[in-house]
Parts: C-alpha cells; structure tokens; sequence
C-alpha cells in the first residue's frame, strides 16, 4: 500500500520539489541560499513584461536602471515633463527569482536637472533602497540587496519632494517570483495607475507643467494606466484570444489615490489580493491602494473589446482611466447575445428631459477667437460626454460632429438642435441615427460659442454663430423637437 503510494506520488513527480532542492531536507532560508552564478536583468517597457525565470537557483541579478527626465505625451495636444525609471512611465518591469541577490545600480543622466533615488518595496533595510541610492546628474549609484519575499513590488523615487517626483511618473513594478516558480499563463501584461496634476485643467493644450498645489490638494488631473490618456487605446490595446488565461501585473504609483481596478465585461478569476500570498477567486473589482499593486488573472469568454477602468468612474470617463482590451475568436452567443433589439422608449406624454441648472454668467465674447475659446469650456462640459472631446461621437449612438454633414447644412437648424434637443431619425454622412438629445438649459451666448467652436473644429465650416443670431432661430425644448 506505501509502495503503491510513493509511486503514484513519484510518477506525479511529487518527491522531487520543482525549486530544484533535494527532497527531505527543509530547504535553506533564501537568505542562505547559495548564490551561483550572475546574469544582467532582461527589463521591459510597460506593457510588456520580461520572460519568466527557469533557473531553479538564486543568482546574482545585475540591474542597470537609468533615471531620465523626458518630455513626452500626456493627452492628444497635451505634453508634460516626466521624470522617468528607464524612459517611460511606469518605469521598467523588473522580474527576479527569492534568494536572488540583486546588484543595482541607479544611473542619473547628466542631460537631468534634479537628484533622484528609488526605494524598491521589495527591498529588507531601512529606506527600502533609497538613502544608499541617492544620486546627483551624471552620477551612477550601486546597492545590493538580497530578495526575500516573494511577491509583485512597487519602486519609485523617494527624493523630496517626494510627491513631486512620484508625480512626475517615478515609478513602476518589480516581481519576485516564488522559489516554487508561478502558474504558467499564455499572457502577461504590466498595468500601472497613475495621477498627473498640470498647471491647466484637463485637455488645457501645450507643454504643461506639474502643480504642486493641487499635488498636495491631491485634486488629479489626470488619471491614467501607463502613463498617459489612450497609452492602451483602441488602436494600441492590449490583445488576447478567448479562452487564454492572462495575468495582469497591476500597480498603483499614485501618488495619492486609490485604485478601484475593474474590467468592463469581465470577472477576475483569480486575484492576489495587495499581490500578498493570498489567493481569492470570482472578484469584480480590486482596491489597490497608493503604492501597492495587484496581480490578477482573467479569462475571457467570448470575443469583443473590454475596457480597463478605475471604477471611481469619473476618472475614467472624464480623467483618462481607461484602457481597451481587444479579444479575438468566437462570439460565443450562449455566453453572451449581445444586442438583440434597440428602440427608443418615450412612453405617452414624456418631455424631453431638460438639463438643469443656470448656466453661470460669463462675459461675453467681443470676438470670434473668444468665442471659440468660451464655446471650448461649454462644450467639454456640456456635449462631450456624449460626443466626445475629438467630436468624433459613438457609432451607432452619438453622432458625430467633426465634419458632419447635417450641422454644416443649416445653421438655423443647429441653434434649434442644443436649444430645443432632437429626436427621431436622423442621417450624419450617411450613418442614420435615432436616439433623443437633450435639450439644453443655455444662455444664447452659450450656445453661440460652442456652437462656433463646433464650427471651427474637426473640418466642420467655420460659421460664427452670434447671441442674436440664436436669440431669433432657438425654439422651446418639446418633445418633438425633432420634427423641424
Ligand atoms: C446625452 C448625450 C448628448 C449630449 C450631452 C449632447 N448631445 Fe448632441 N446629440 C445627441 C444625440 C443622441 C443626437 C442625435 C439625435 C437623434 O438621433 O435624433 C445628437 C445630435 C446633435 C447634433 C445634430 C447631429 C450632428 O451630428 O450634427 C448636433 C449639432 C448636436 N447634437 C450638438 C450638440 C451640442 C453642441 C451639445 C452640447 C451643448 C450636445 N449636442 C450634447 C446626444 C447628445
Ligand atoms: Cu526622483
């Protein structure tokens, strides 16, 4: 009966461990480990992730990591000065075995105006790296540190003011694999959350530079996955194929908020909770608080795209929270049927809804520059949410404005539109919609500037449309709005 046992247990190869330590014996603390061995640290860009380890030993890792402070993309027409691990943000993925012993040296390059340091949560010892890393321009500082916990570890600068520097994109994620090694998965991705505070609000243009006091009113913003608005987008997304089981390695730089990490359209199968060593199943959405990070897997069941939002969700419709997540394969209908039927439901006697509140005075516009610039601010706060920042709207849901044939056509008609809302069928460069828009509670002067700014932008014709001009053609918000 033992025999039996031990062979069965043989041939499932559980008398040898796979950390490549002889069987019976407890296996040294990885502190005693012997090192064998060195080898320079494969280290990646986000969101790629360097290859899994196969050594069944500690080693010594030599990590070379270059602080760089880059002007580069913040949103479209936005750019900002970041201060960079590596020349992105997040900062180089970097991925050991427990029991290694890691050589890092911190590399500042002399192009860069400030002192920089980075203080690594994997690290045992005071400061976590960062007084015995603390390197002026041009200067090149060495540690050691050996890697005990297993685990997925934020790094970043911890140079004062450290909210400044963590701020300013100085961050990213180091794994520790377990001595045992990890599960396989056909996918990895690196994700990390971050805030930017700009002089200028959201979508102000131009090289923008850091606020320290919003920093400190911690009033992001931006709030972004990899570093910038639409870093994952649409044409850049992170890619999968139904029935892969991906591990997303998710990190929070902050540096100050909180992360409510969620997929549109999928659950996580598994989640190491703060990317502890506790495993939990079935989760929809993750708190990864400021400097902490997660690591959870998802498979994806049927085809389409899924969205990577913090689902405080203002940050992500309105911050740059949101990342695409394409899917390839099978529509698998038992899964999920996608739309089957759409009408519009406007049951007897229902207005249109009017939004509500005054529109807040503002001085009027003496020229059509100005009027461009006023129509700009109504617009991201009125009509973009639906028609988007680029006016390029939602197929099938929200036409576009950029070059749209049915706003160019008539300019009494667009002042009854946002005056007096519209519904029913209608056709934009030959794409038919029918869907209600509100109407809205606006002064002339606000719709004459944002529809001028309308005009303006996105190839449209250019019209100026004055507060008289709106003042005779507006009409009374009905329901049938869309019947002029
Ligand atoms: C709640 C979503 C929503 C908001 C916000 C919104 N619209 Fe619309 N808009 C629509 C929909 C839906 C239609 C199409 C209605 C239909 O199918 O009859 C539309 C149509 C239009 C059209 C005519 C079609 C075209 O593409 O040229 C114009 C012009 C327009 N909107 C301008 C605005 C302006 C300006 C604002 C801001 C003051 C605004 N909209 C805010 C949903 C919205
Ligand atoms: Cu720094």
């Amino acid at each position: 009966m033992l025999m039996r046992l031990l062979t069965a247990l043989m041939l499932l190869g559980l008398t040898t461990t796979c950390n490549g330590f002889p069987p019976g014996k407890p296996p040294p603390k990885p502190a005693d480990e012997p090192i064998v061995g060195e080898e320079q640290a494969v280290l990646t860009d986000p969101p790629e992730v360097p290859p899994a380890i196969t050594r069944d030993h500690a080693t010594k890792v030599i990590i070379h990591l270059e602080v760089k402070e880059v002007v580069q993309r913040l949103a479209d027409g936005v750019d900002f000065t970041f201060w960079t691990f590596g020349g992105k943000v997040p900062g180089k993925f970097i991925r050991v075995r427990q029991g290694d012993l890691v050589e890092f040296h911190l590399d500042n390059h002399p192009d860069n105006k400030m002192p920089h340091n980075i203080d690594l949560h994997a690290v045992n010892g005071p400061g976590g790296g960062a007084s015995a890393s603390l390197t002026a321009p041009g200067h090149s500082s060495v540690f050691t540190f050996r890697v005990l916990n297993p685990g997925l570890y934020v790094y970043h600068c911890a140079t004062a003011p450290v909210a400044m520097h963590i701020g300013n994109g100085m961050y990213g994620l180091i794994l520790v694999e377990p001595r045992e090694g990890m599960r396989r998965v056909k996918r990895e991705y690196y994700v990390m959350q971050g805030e930017f505070y700009t002089k200028g609000s959201y979508g102000d243009r131009g090289l923008q530079p850091f606020s320290m006091e919003k920093a400190i009113d911690e009033r992001p913003d931006y709030v972004v996955f990899n570093g910038a608005v639409g870093a994952i987008s649409e044409k850049n997304p992170l890619v999968a194929n139904v029935g892969q089981t991906v591990r997303l390695y998710v990190g929070n730089g902050g540096p100050n908020l909180i992360s409510s990490f969620h997929v549109i359209g999928d659950i996580f199968d598994r989640v190491r909770t703060e990317a502890g060593g506790l495993e939990t199943t079935d989760v929809q959405t993750t708190l990864i608080p400021a400097g902490g990070a997660a690591q959870v897997e998802l498979t994806f069941d049927t085809a389409g795209t899924y969205l990577l939002v913090d689902h405080a969700i203002a940050r992500a419709f309105n911050r740059g929270a949101l990342a695409h997540f394409r899917v390839y394969g099978d529509d698998v209908k038992n899964v999920y049927s996608g739309k089957i039927s759409d009408e519009v439901y406007l049951p007897e006697g229902t207005q249109i809804r009017v939004a509500t509140g005054n529109a807040p005075a503002a001085p009027a516009a003496t020229n059509k520059g100005e009027r461009i610039e006023a129509g700009r601010i109504v617009f991201t706060t009125n009509c973009a949410s639906c028609h988007q920042l680029n006016g390029q709207g939602i197929p099938n849901a929200f036409p576009p404005l950029a070059e749209s044939d049915y706003l160019n056509a008539d300019m009494k008609r667009a002042v009854a539109v946002v005056s007096g809302g519209l519904s029913g069928k209608i056709m934009v460069n030959g794409k038919e919609y029918n869907s209600v828009m509100p109407a809205w509670q606006l002064s002339d002067e606000d719709i004459a500037n944002v529809l001028t700014y309308v005009s303006s932008s996105w190839g449209n014709k250019g019209e100026e449309f004055t507060p008289q001009f709106v003042a005779q053609h507006r009409v009374a918000p009905t329901a049938s709005a869309g019947g002029h």
